[in-house]
């Protein structure tokens, strides 16, 4: 599976990205980071996040954080929608 999220369900960042998830019925995996318990600080995860925050997300190779995750997956899934709208249209109108 490409897409990854860290964070913790509970937090409003990370929740705005799960919510831009489940709206696009993207297939993913959500890794549980322990905020209350620094796990945010620790080498692994500002590997992800240098500011040590969540959310971060993976798709692939690519990584992100913070609102450029919901942004991401707006504008790509979003976009996708609408590029395949506009093959339809065109399929239509041919
Ligand atoms: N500016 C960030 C804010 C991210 C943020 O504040 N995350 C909080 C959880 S909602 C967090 O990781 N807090 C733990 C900390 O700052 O140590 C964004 O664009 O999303």
């Amino acid at each position: 599976m490409a897409v990854k999220l860290y964070g913790l369900a509970m937090a409003t960042c990370t929740a705005t990205t799960l919510a831009c998830l489940h709206e696009k019925e993207v297939e993913f995996e959500f890794i549980n980071v322990d905020l209350f318990g620094g796990e945010n600080k620790q080498p692994a995860f500002l590997l992800k996040n240098p500011f040590g925050q969540a959310p971060a997300f993976e798709d692939g190779d690519l990584t992100l954080f913070g609102k450029l995750c919901s942004f991401y997956m707006i504008v790509s899934y979003f976009m996708h929608d609408m590029q395949l709208k506009k093959h339809m249209v065109n399929y239509e109108i041919n």
